[in-house]
């Protein structure tokens, strides 16, 4: 095993000395750099990275300057980790002569409890178990304080590791050197994220929080709430009906402005033509229940922010309602989307045009508390030539959307997916010059607000490539600065809503079982019989208690398809869960000690009683937090009763109207001797049925559970023929 500290001694050593060079080496082949380090940098040492562990190569084909971080520097042809060796202490000759994987990456034992600095980052990923040394707290500095990651939004330091916004040392001192306008600045946490899509956790500051709301109160703002569609009412906060101040127009101040917008609207399966004004009425009235009426809600909308549905509406709506007195807020429980709202919104006509190319994308992942403070664009003022050149592009994309056959359109066998592009204007214009065209000359606008006008310079050259020449030298050159008196468009950390199961879970494998496939969710259609149990990982318990007349009942269940569903006689469940739990085939919760969600977890729950309105529609929702929902259909007129568990008994409610009303008609054939009914294929399924990993999931624990339901079918017949 290889001494820690010496390494992180010698990293030091190269790290200082290369930091002097860094931006000058870049471009220098390694030999000059010998020359300029002469006295304590004798010797270079090239090592292919093909000897570099997958991480590690990744990381330095994506940023070079990391090199330093493993004590050299890429070579030209980025194909060698060039390693420096100092003959003056002759430690390196030995440590680096060869670059082995397990010298860069190794981790810390028990003899080694005196390291000087210890590994930085641990990837607890399921195949890649190892720490890796990535740089050097230094707990003298101050938090800087005004500089922020624009991944996360968590102020900048190099004095703790475990907490928000930490750079390593060599990483925060480059940062400092930089001039402001050529500064880029990420933390640890977010950069790491983007190569290994592992994100270590943080507690969001509360206090951070709370000084969101602060300044939303205090001036005029509009503030854009997103609702994540796949858990309403879950997802609605019941406080959120005070960020308006109702009173306010009585002391003659005009009051903040909301819009709700639900999300993932692109993972709702098409179950009858007018699902989506279905789904919005539903949001409607969900948001009404909590205090969000149309009193003073001014614009309900749906969203996909993966694939940018209903986007350019909402900026329509934004431009019309706005004040430009305060800034736009996006606010919402953790994982609702609004991350990926704010990325989707730096490419559109709301970003300040000549912040278009410089702003860089928040970190998106499904670990509730990813945003750790405010992330920002500055907005671009609306006036009439922008409004103008906007519509033109609106219209234009109108026309080229090819109109669809009556039958098609119709079918639900079609568009399951509902996709939009969002674009912004000025780049659509400059691409339109390019293929016209047109003289090169391109239009830049600028903003003077003390006279709240834009002025036009036709001097720069929009040729294609200038203008990628431009968006280079640009996305280096954000500088909040000249921005001053700007408006801005906030993405804000997630609010922790109590009733979302995703925000008790104690890591992130069990974290996994609650996310969505890219593609939208096929309903799990069950026929119920009294005496039922329905489990949902082991985490959601369904009891059938009654049903009229033993009339016929049907569950469409929308959940993710990772989390396993079982089908038991009620009596049958203790045993079955138990057993099934100790072997850890629930998926949730995992055998963890210390885990949030207690292992078992104490189901518990309401019982609710629906009364049915015709077997192919759905009578309601019962709605089981994070899991997702199940849609009932009974016979019309006869009730069924259920009682519902989850931990807790959190957040189950019953929703009426549903939000899917025919989610049963996606349904294929039974499944000979089960309950269950076969996935509904879609037309576009059957194009893409070669890639059958997208959606198979529940069908292989579909088949586990036929087995137990067979089993159980099987041992009533024997039991029956014994009593004869
Ligand atoms: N399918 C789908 N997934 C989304 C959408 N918006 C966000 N997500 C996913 O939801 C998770 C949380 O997203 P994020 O933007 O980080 O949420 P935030 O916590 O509200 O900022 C990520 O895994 C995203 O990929 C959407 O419109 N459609
Ligand atoms: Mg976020």
């Amino acid at each position: 095993m290889i001494n820690v500290r010496r390494i992180s001694l010698f990293h030091r050593l190269i790290s200082v000395r290369v930091n002097a060079n860094r931006f000058r080496s870049a471009r220098r082949s390694s030999q000059s750099l010998l020359i300029d380090e002469k006295h304590i940098v004798t010797e270079t040492k090239p090592a292919s990275l093909e000897n570099l562990s997958p991480v590690v190569r990744q990381i330095l084909s994506k940023d070079p300057s990391y090199a330093l971080r493993f004590g050299g520097q890429l070579s030209e042809n980025k194909k060698y980790l060039v390693q420096n060796h100092s003959r003056t202490t002759g430690r390196a000759e030995t440590l680096f002569s060869q670059i082995p994987k397990d010298h860069i990456i190794f981790s810390a034992n028990e003899e080694e409890n005196d390291v000087s600095h210890s590994p930085i980052v641990a990837f607890p990923s399921e195949e890649n178990q190892f720490e890796m040394d990535l740089g050097t707290e230094d707990k003298a500095i101050p938090i800087h304080e005004t500089a922020r990651c624009f991944g996360c939004g968590a102020s900048l330091q190099c004095a703790d590791r475990t907490k928000p916004g930490f750079m390593p040392i060599e990483i925060y001192k480059r940062f400092l050197s930089t001039s402001l306008q050529k500064r880029t600045s990420q933390c640890q946490r977010c950069f790491l994220f983007k190569y290994t899509n592992d994100i270590s956790h943080c507690e969001v500051n509360e206090q951070v929080y709370k000084d969101i709301l602060t300044e939303i109160k205090r001036k005029r703002a509009l503030i854009i709430l997103i609702v994540d569609l796949l858990d309403i009412p879950n997802s609605i906060s019941r406080l959120w009906a005070n960020l308006v101040d109702q009173t306010a127009e009585t002391h003659k101040k005009s009051p903040n402005i909301i819009f709700v917008l639900g999300n993932k609207v692109d993972l709702l399966p098409k179950d009858s033509e007018s699902y989506l004004s279905n789904v919005r009425h539903c949001l409607e009235h969900e948001c009404t229940k909590r205090g969000l009426g149309r009193h003073i809600v001014k614009y309900y909308g749906l969203t996909s922010a993966r694939t940018g549905y209903g986007i350019e509406e909402l900026i329509s709506k934004v431009f019309r309602y706005w004040s430009q007195h305060g800034g736009v807020y996006l606010l919402g429980g953790t994982n609702a989307g609004k991350s990926s709202l704010f990325n989707s919104l730096i490419d559109s006509d709301l970003c300040h045009i000549h912040a278009l190319d410089c702003i860089q994308p928040a970190t998106v992942s499904n670990l509730p508390g990813t945003t750790m403070n405010v992330v920002r664009f500055p907005i671009q003022l609306r006036t009439g030539k922008n409004q103008f050149m906007r519509e033109e592009r609106l219209k234009e994309r109108e026309e080229e959307i090819e109109p669809k056959s009556d039958n098609d359109y119709n079918s639900i066998e079609n568009e399951t997916t509902v996709v939009q592009n969002v674009e912004s204007t000025v780049k659509w214009r400059r691409r339109f010059e390019s293929e016209m065209n047109l003289p090169k000359s391109g239009v830049s606008y600028t903003y003077s607000s003390g006279e709240n006008s834009f002025s036009e310079d036709r001097s720069f050259d929009s040729s294609e490539q200038n203008y990628i020449n431009y968006r280079q030298k640009k996305m280096r050159a954000f500088n909040p600065d000249s921005y001053k008196n700007e408006k801005w468009l906030y993405d804000t950390p997630g609010v922790i809503l109590s009733e979302q199961m995703i925000n008790k879970c104690s890591n992130r494998t069990e974290l996994a079982f609650f996310d969505h496939q890219p593609t939208v969710i096929r309903p799990v259609n069950i026929l119920l019989n009294v005496g039922q149990t329905i489990l949902i990982g082991g985490i959601v318990r369904i009891d059938v208690k009654h049903i009229t007349d033993n009339g016929q009942a049907t569950i469409s269940l929308m959940t993710t398809c990772r989390l396993p569903i079982n089908v038991i006689q009620t009596k049958d469940f203790e045993k079955f869960y138990e057993n099934t739990l100790e072997k850890n085939q629930l998926g949730v919760p995992q055998n963890q000690i210390n885990g949030r969600l207690q292992d078992p977890p104490r189901l518990i729950g309401p019982t609710i009683e629906l009364l049915g309105m015709g077997e192919h529609e759905a009578a309601g929702d019962v709605v089981l937090s994070s899991a997702g929902w199940a849609s009932v259909q009974c016979s019309r007129d006869k009730y069924v009763i259920f009682d519902v568990m989850t931990p807790d008994g959190l957040g189950i409610h019953l929703r009426q109207p549903a939000l899917l009303k025919y989610l049963i008609h996606l349904r294929g054939s039974r499944v000979g001797k089960t309950p269950f009914f076969n996935k509904h294929i879609f037309k576009e399924d059957q194009q893409k049925n070669k890639d059958q990993s997208q959606y198979q999931s529940n069908e292989l624990e579909m088949i586990i559970n036929e087995k137990i339901w067979k089993g159980d079918i099987n041992k009533r017949r024997r039991n029956a023929e014994h009593k004869k």
